[in-house]
């Protein structure tokens, strides 16, 4: 792909847009960079990006026709929906995100994980997998470092491990990583993307253009992914931690065991994993296919599978307080990471939930409430619905929150020793915060200071 003298506008001025507008220039593009925010509202890195070269229409969008762009390219927070996407199509202009033009410019082979939960836990645990395994491994993508900063610094000999989101592979062509992992689809997102089917095509995109010798890795246990086996183009491997397979990765006499035509291989036991829950059990079974899938031997999964604690915000132990465990989920924003957080514990549950609802319904979130929670706690813009849902199912012992410190400081009193203090808010943090990380961060401290007291 050449870029030289190509003028390109870049559409969103966030994290995805500034990377993209940054390789642009060193590829002798020339980049515009336009978002709905303000200059103000962008504050000192629109200065910078101004000095560096790049043009910026901000507060509005400058209009698109042939005369004025060669190449549009989308962030992913973006809808298609947007005037200079839907003038771009109308007139013939190529239109891709990053993660495409990142793809375009790539030398290593790419391991791509996507799924509607446990993307960024196994996209970290199969980035572990190669560095211990001694490749040099980029982990980057939706994770929060994205792919165009550093994909020509990994070459063929080396590993990308790329966390892709379906806002990301809405604007895929291309793209064909070597391994495609999807590790489950539940309704998410469907505010952006319309309908479940839409939110499915666009998660299908991962292994649309896959080549002979590149591999699927699928959830046989989540009926969608299972069918999806069918429009996989080449290869598939399947995972499961509830059925023994012909051929996959699976759960035998509590080990994770690989059956492929040279026979059956055990990898590790189950009960080396140090990362809790079935939803884990997934994504560790997931995170040994992709190893296997790229030649890795059972000896060195086996190694980094009993090695690997996590990822900070999914799951994140804080502290014991009074016999009480708080743990950190933020990363939990939707229903079904909720339900997985809820699942992962044996103890009665003291739940902090809410936020911004993304348009999906809270009722089996409410079932499983009802079955694990014994204090549930409300906070955020939805959180009433969670209330509402909660109340339907026949739970009652719900106490609404004006805001975190209080949240925190209502279950610090609700929670008996032997209980655990859960925020999984089954909800986005938008309403409140930047994002999860900042959410979780201020649960963190929140919990933190209680210690304190
Ligand atoms: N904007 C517009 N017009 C719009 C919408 C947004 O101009 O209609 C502008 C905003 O004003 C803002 C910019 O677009 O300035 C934000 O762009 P973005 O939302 O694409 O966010 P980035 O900062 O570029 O971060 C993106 C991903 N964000 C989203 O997909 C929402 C990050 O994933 C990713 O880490 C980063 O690129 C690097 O690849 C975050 C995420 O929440 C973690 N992902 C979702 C998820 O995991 O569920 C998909």
């Amino acid at each position: 792909m050449d870029l030289a003298g190509k003028r390109v506008l870049v559409v969103g001025a966030g994290v995805s847009g500034q990377a993209v507008c940054e390789f642009l220039l060193k590829k002798g593009a020339k980049a515009t960079l336009t978002d709905s925010r303000t200059r103000e509202q962008i504050g000192p890195a629109a200065d910078q990006l101004t000095q560096s070269g790049v043009g910026l229409v901000l507060g509005d969008y400058p209009q698109v026709n042939q005369a004025s762009y060669d190449l549009l390219v989308v962030s992913p927070g973006v809808p298609l929906t947007v005037p200079p996407v839907v003038q771009a199509a109308a007139a013939g202009i190529p239109i891709l995100g990053e993660l495409e033009l990142a793809y375009r410019f790539a030398k290593a082979p790419i391991v791509a994980i996507t799924g509607t939960n446990g993307k960024t836990t196994t996209t970290s645990l199969i980035g572990q997998l190669f560095r211990e395994a001694g490749y040099k491994t980029l982990v980057a993508g939706n994770i929060g470092l994205p792919l165009v900063s550093e994909i020509e610094n990994y070459n063929a000999g080396d590993v990308v491990v790329a966390e892709v989101s379906s806002f990301q592979l809405e604007t895929t062509h291309r793209f064909s990583p070597k391994v495609a992992v999807i590790l489950n689809i539940t309704p998410d997102h469907l505010d952006r993307h319309g309908s479940m089917e839409e939110y499915i095509r666009a998660k299908a995109l991962i292994f649309a253009h896959q080549k002979p010798t590149d591999w699927a890795v699928l959830n046989y246990d989540d009926p969608v992914t299972r069918e999806l086996a069918k429009d996989c183009p080449f290869n598939v491997i399947f995972f499961s931690r509830r059925h023994i397979l012909e051929k996959g990765i699976f759960i035998r006499n509590d080990k994770i065991v690989i059956a492929d035509e040279t026979g059956l291989r055990e990898v590790t036991g189950v009960d080396s994993l140090r990362i809790p829950g079935g939803h884990n059990l997934e994504n560790a079974l997931a995170a040994a296919a992709a190893g296997h899938a790229m030649g890795l031997a059972p000896a060195d999964i086996a190694h980094t599978l009993g090695n690997f604690t996590g990822v900070a915000h999914r799951l994140e132990y804080v502290a014991t307080l009074k016999g009480v465990d708080y743990v950190n989920d933020s990363k939990g924003t939707n229903p079904d990471a909720a339900i997985k957080a809820l699942e992962a514990y044996d103890v009665p549950i003291v739940l902090i939930a809410g936020g911004k609802n993304k348009g999906v319904s809270f009722q089996e979130f409410a079932k499983k409430i009802k079955e694990k929670v014994r204090v549930l706690i409300t906070v955020g813009v939805h959180g009433y619905q969670i209330e509402d849902a909660a109340r339907e199912q026949g739970f009652a012992n719900i106490f609404p929150a004006q805001d975190y410190p209080q949240a925190v400081k209502l279950a610090y009193q609700q929670a008996q020793p032997g209980e655990v203090v859960l925020l999984s808010p089954a909800c986005t943090s938008w309403d409140m915060f930047k994002n999860f990380e900042e959410r979780g961060e201020l649960f963190k401290k929140l919990v933190l200071e209680l210690e304190d007291n």
